[in-house]
C-alpha cells in the first residue's frame, strides 16, 4: 500500500468543514496522485444510514456503548469500501474524522474509557492508521458559540451535550496530540479561517513533498 492517509480532527466548532472547503481544492491542484475526500461517520450508503441513526436527536435513549459500536461499524464499512481500495491504488485520502474521534467523544466524552474504545476499533480497522492527522484545536466555549451561531437551533444529538462533555472531548484530543506528536499536527483553530487554512496547507505540503 503506497497511498497517503490524512485525517482531520477537532472538537465541535473547530471549523473542519470550513477549512476543508478551502484546503481541499488547493491540495487537489498540487497533488501528484489522485486525491479522495471523504468523511465519517458516513462516506458510503450503509455508513450514511448509520450516521442518520446516531445523530438523530430523536434517538435520545441510545446507550453509549451502542453509539460506540455504531461508529465503529460505520467506520468498518467505509474503510473497506473507500479508504483501503484508494490507498491500495496509491491515492491520497483525506478523511474528515476517524478513530481519534471515537477515542475523544466516546472514550472521554461519554467516559467509556480509551482502552475500551481502542479495543472495538482495533477489530474494525485491523491496523489501518492515518499517516498524518491535522488536529484543529479550539476551546469548548468558542467551539460551542460557533455551533450555536451556525446551526440556528438545529443541533444534532452530540452537539447538544453539556459543556463538560465537550471539555472532556477537547482534553482527550490534546492528550492524544501530546502522546503522538509525529502523527498528530496541532493547529490553533481560534485563528482566522484564512490563517487556519494556510497553517494546515503548509503542514501537509511540507511534510509530504513527494505527494504535493
Ligand atoms: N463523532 C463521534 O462522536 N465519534 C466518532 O467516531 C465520529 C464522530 C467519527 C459528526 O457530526 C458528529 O459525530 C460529531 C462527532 C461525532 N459531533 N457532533 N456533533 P458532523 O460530521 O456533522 O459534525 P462535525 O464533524 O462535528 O462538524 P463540522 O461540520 O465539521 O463542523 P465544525 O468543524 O464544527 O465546523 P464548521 O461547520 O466548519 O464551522 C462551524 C461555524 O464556525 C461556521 O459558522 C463557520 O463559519 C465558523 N468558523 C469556522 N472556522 C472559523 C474560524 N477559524 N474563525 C471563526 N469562525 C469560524
Amino acid at each position: 500500500m503506497n497511498g497517503l492517509f490524512i485525517t482531520i480532527e477537532g472538537p465541535d466548532g473547530a471549523g473542519k468543514t470550513s477549512v476543508l472547503n478551502e484546503l481541499y481544492p488547493r491540495l487537489q491542484l498540487l497533488a501528484k496522485r489522485p486525491i479522495v475526500k471523504t468523511r465519517e461517520p458516513g462516506g458510503v450508503k450503509i455508513s450514511e444510514k448509520i450516521r442518520k441513526i446516531i445523530l438523530d436527536p430523536a434517538n435520545g435513549e441510545m446507550d453509549e456503548r451502542t453509539e460506540a459500536l455504531l461508529y465503529a461499524a460505520a467506520r468498518r464499512q467505509h474503510l473497506v469500501e473507500v479508504i483501503l481500495p484508494a490507498l491500495e491504488q496509491g491515492k491520497i485520502v483525506i478523511c474528515d474524522r476517524f478513530v481519534d474521534s471515537s477515542l475523544a467523544y466516546q472514550g472521554a466524552g461519554r467516559r467509556i474509557g480509551i482502552p475500551e474504545i481502542e479495543k472495538i476499533n482495533n477489530f474494525a480497522i485491523e491496523g489501518t492508521k492515518p499517516d498524518f492527522t491535522l488536529y484543529l484545536d479550539v476551546d469548548s466555549d468558542t467551539g460551542l458559540q460557533r455551533i450555536a451561531r451556525s446551526r440556528h437551533g438545529k443541533a444534532d444529538r452530540l452537539e447538544t451535550e453539556s459543556l463538560e462533555f465537550h471539555q472532556r472531548v477537547r482534553h482527550a484530543y490534546l492528550k492524544l496530540a501530546e502522546e503522538d506528536p509525529v502523527r498528530i499536527h496541532k493547529v490553533d483553530g481560534r485563528m482566522s479561517l484564512q490563517e487556519v487554512v494556510e497553517a494546515s496547507f503548509t503542514a501537509i505540503t511540507e511534510t509530504y513533498p513527494e505527494y504535493f
